[in-house]
């Protein structure tokens, strides 16, 4: 499930011929549920990432890739930022965020005006950290009630980042679901970025993440949607056969939980909860495949993975050796 930085990827264009297009990686980083898959999605025209009203819902970092006419841009969606106080997944989650912080040209940083500063502070720090220039977006202006509370919370932010030295070249109100207000952001995105060769040649290609990682996260997906506030977190996808040549697509896969009573509730009285999970999921996996599917799921017990290195790794979650020490807190 791990995807190789961008960044080492082999320009496409022969060494020495001059690039007269723009190319660079836009990292999306912000507190859980600020919007950061809804916008990377508006901008692709796609549901590349998965989103729900849950907090906490992207775990790995997705790689979009956009190309027109003014160049190619790699953005970095990145999983919420918060203190991850208990090593395991949450770890995991604080290091993909680091990694994609490390590398990118520009970061977007999504806050939602229901947000404070004292509530920005993990991410404050983070951007303190990445030495990177940022441009601040304040997402959810749609909602009438975040008219009042952004006027205050903008010019808050916007002191605080510069108190902290976090180089905040722009900000912006926008809403990432009705997409609006993206085009002043996508000029001076554009106008940030320097003159270089593409990354990705086939311009039509939107991630370098396996079907297999977006297979498994739309039946994530669903366990968000279709399940309790705390089980989706204790659940883990494990693609098991993806036969493409079959018609329909063969799919199977494991939903691994942590305890036998969670267990219960994702299959639910007769099956009908993995029943509802099934078929939604499938709907979702055809319309991103745009083909017919077949999607077989079970459900295992892998004990407290969501705690334990070695099983989180069996999962495709590699924790860092330094996970613990490299959280946000
Ligand atoms: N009203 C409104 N809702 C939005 C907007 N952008 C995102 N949302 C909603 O906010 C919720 C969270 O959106 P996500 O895109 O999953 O947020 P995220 O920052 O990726 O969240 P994590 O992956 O958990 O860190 C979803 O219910 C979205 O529909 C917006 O501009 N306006
Ligand atoms: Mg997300």
């Amino acid at each position: 499930m791990s995807s190789k930085p961008p960044k080492n990827l082999p320009p496409v264009e022969p060494a020495g011929e001059p690039s007269l297009r723009k190319s660079g990686f836009v990292a999306i980083a912000g507190r859980p549920n600020a919007g950061k898959s809804t916008i990377l999605n508006a901008l692709l025209g796609t549901e590349l990432s998965i989103v729900t009203p849950k907090a906490q819902t992207t775990r790995e970092r997705v790689n979009g890739v956009l190309t027109e006419k003014e160049g190619q841009i790699v953005f970095i969606d990145t999983p919420g930022i918060h203190r991850a106080r208990d090593g395991g997944i949450n770890a995991y989650m604080m290091a993909e965020v680091r990694s994609a912080l490390n590398m990118p040209d520009l970061i977007w940083y999504l806050v939602d005006p229901d947000s404070a500063p004292k509530h920005e502070e993990a991410v404050l720090e983070l951007l303190v950290e990445a030495k990177r220039p940022v441009l601040m977006l304040f997402n959810k202006n749609d909602l009438k009630r975040n008219f009042g509370q952004v006027e205050a919370l903008q010019p808050e932010m916007l002191k605080v980042a510069a108190e902290r030295g976090i180089n905040v070249v722009e900000s912006y109100r926008l809403s990432a679901l009705k997409k609006h207000g993206l085009a002043p952001l996508m000029k001076k995105t554009w106008e940030m970025l320097e003159n270089g060769p593409f990354h990705f040649a086939d311009e039509d290609q939107i991630s370098d993440r396996p079907t297999r990682f977006f297979v498994s996260e739309k039946i994530r997906e669903q366990l968000f949607h279709k399940l309790g506030d705390e089980i989706p977190y204790a659940c883990a996808i494990s693609i098991d056969k993806f036969q493409e040549d079959a018609k329909p697509i063969r799919i199977e896969a494991t939903i691994y939980v942590e305890r036998d009573s969670q267990k219960g509730m994702v299959i639910g009285a007769g099956g009908a909860k993995i029943k509802e999970i099934g078929t939604f999921a499938r709907k979702s996996i055809e319309t991103f495949l745009d083909t017919k599917v077949f999607l077989g799921l079970n459900v295992k017990v892998l004990k407290d993975w969501s705690k334990d290195a070695e099983r989180l790794k069996q999962l495709g979650y590699d924790l860092p050796k330094t996970g613990k020490k490299r959280t946000a807190s």
